[in-house]
């Protein structure tokens, strides 16, 4: 069945970028859409009913389109079509998002990307609690600038598609915990938005950690960078190699307390909250904050 629902051109004034200019200004941006359906019903009985209504899909893709100042227009595509599909009875849907003005020297039409998305595969996400989740990364480094590679591993986080940093909590510094005869470390948490599965977030931790120069030696030794998924939405996961929450966030004053500064109403494992597990984790292990977030 190819029916489809045609709607092009929406043009819609935006702030997503990757420079603070677009962030600041702002820009056109084009979105054209597609949208598969069986049409027969409402054809055949030419009643709106039946049929999406153009006008809503209209709205809804603005109040996506306006509703957070992303970096990238993948992300933009996604959000868009997240939304259609969660509120229309389409089966599919086709985004396109154009940027007619995007800020590079030289002659051009526009740059875009056009995803095409089922409402399967947004089921999928849902089942997986991908919608997208909220997820909370602990950062830690004992090795080189401490604070160089953190600042390094948050922005390397936040230029992959398919993640979006929220929120960091200040830098702390604090005792090694498990091996005790290494460096202090700096830790911080970050807040992400992310329609990564909770394996590819890991698999991408990962990657960074090589990138900023990690090399597994020993366990709990000292690390140039250590990137570790606390938290991913309620997920509850036991795999070989990947656990959810993180087996040891609770015991840790240097994933905790940073944590606990975004989100002191969270309730952790073992049905804690947040800002009361720091206050008492603090009291027993070493931990300064050394910058404000
Ligand atoms: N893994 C399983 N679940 C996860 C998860 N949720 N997040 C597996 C990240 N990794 C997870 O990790 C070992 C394996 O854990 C990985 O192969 C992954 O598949 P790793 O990063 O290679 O080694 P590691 O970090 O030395 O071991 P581990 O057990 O993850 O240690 P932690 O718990 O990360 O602790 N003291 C202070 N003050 N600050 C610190 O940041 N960090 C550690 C490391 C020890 N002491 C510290 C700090
Ligand atoms: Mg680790």
């Amino acid at each position: 069945m190819k029916d489809r629902i045609i709607m092009q051109g929406l043009e819609l004034h935006g702030y997503h970028g990757v420079l603070d200019a677009e962030r600041e200004l702002g820009q056109p941006f084009l979105i054209d859409l597609e949208l598969f359906l069986d049409l027969r019903p409402a054809g055949r009985r030419d009643d709106l009913a039946l049929t999406v209504d153009y006008s809503a899909v209209y709205a809804v893709v603005k109040k996506a389109f306006q509703a957070r100042r992303y970096r990238l227009i993948e992300a933009v595509a996604e959000a868009v079509a997240q939304a259609v599909l969660s509120e229309f009875p389409v089966r599919e849907v086709r985004v396109q998002v154009r940027k007619p003005h995007a800020p590079v020297r030289g002659k051009f039409k526009y740059f875009a990307v056009e995803i095409t998305r089922s409402k399967r595969w947004l089921k999928r996400c849902e089942k997986a609690g991908l919608n997208p989740a909220t997820a909370y990364i602990g950062l830690g480094s004992n090795q080189g600038d401490r604070s160089a590679n953190l600042e390094r591993a948050l922005r390397e986080l936040a230029a992959g598609p398919g993640i979006e940093v929220r929120r960091t909590a200040s830098v702390y510094e604090t005792a090694p915990v498990g091996r005790t005869d290494q460096g202090w470390f700096l830790n911080t948490v970050a807040e992400i938005e992310t329609t990564l599965e909770p394996r590819a977030l890991l698999t991408r931790l990962q990657r960074i950690e090589t990138r900023l120069g990690r090399v597994r030696k020993e366990r709990w030794g000292p690390r140039v960078i250590d990137l570790d998924l606390l938290l991913y939405g309620d997920l509850v996961l036991d795999e070989p190699g990947l656990q959810v929450p993180h087996p040891r966030l609770t015991e840790r004053a240097f994933a905790v307390v940073p944590l606990a500064e975004i989100v002191p109403e969270l309730t952790l494992p073992g049905r804690r909250r947040a800002a009361d597990l720091a206050r008492q984790l603090a009291r027993e292990q070493e931990i300064h904050r050394c910058t404000e977030s």
